[in-house]
């Protein structure tokens, strides 16, 4: 569910033109100077390379699948914290202004790089972390999406699960 979020033309790879599709829409949507633009692309390609890609210039998402699954089995305790690293970046990401907190603006930005255009719905994942005055903490992010990545129990409820399986 997580790498065909990324999969934004659904031929069931993700490559480094999407990344450049992505990480231009992202620093051209926050309307980044030329220096802040040019930390947050580089940010954004290192975390996409790594995470998404697993360090490939493209990657199937069986070959993505296999690539998690055989990091699980070796070290569960690794496995998370590589999750969590990566939405540590990626969270820190989208909070431009730097003070711990993304605003729904923020977080549309972000869908709308990754072709999730239609605000509406967008707002209704911004609304499962339960926001207050339009904002919520960083870490409530990390924690959501580290928990989607690496909870191995699908009887345990998951709101962002939920989101997925609902198709929005
Ligand atoms: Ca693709
Ligand atoms: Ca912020």
């Amino acid at each position: 569910m997580w790498f065909s979020w990324f999969d934004q033309n659904k031929d069931g790879r993700v490559c480094s033109e999407d990344l450049e599709t992505s990480r231009n829409k992202f620093a051209n949507l926050h309307h980044l100077n030329a220096q802040r633009k040019k930390v947050a692309m580089d940010t954004f390609s290192a975390w996409w390379t790594e995470y998404l890609m697993w360090g490939k210039s493209e990657i199937t998402e069986a070959e993505f699948i296999e690539c998690q699954r055989r990091a699980f089995e070796i070290d569960k305790e690794e496995f998370g914290r590589r999750m969590l690293k990566n939405e540590e970046i990626v969270c820190n990401l989208m909070d431009t202004d730097g003070d711990g907190m993304i605003t729904e603006e923020d977080h549309i930005i972000m869908f709308k790089s990754t072709e999730h255009n239609d605000e509406a719905v967008d707002r209704k994942w911004f609304d499962a972390y339960s926001p207050v005055d339009g904002k919520v903490p960083v870490k409530t992010v990390v924690d959501f999406w580290t928990q989607l990545l690496t909870c191995d129990d699908d009887t345990k409820p998951d709101a962002l699960v939920k989101l997925f399986k609902a198709g929005i």
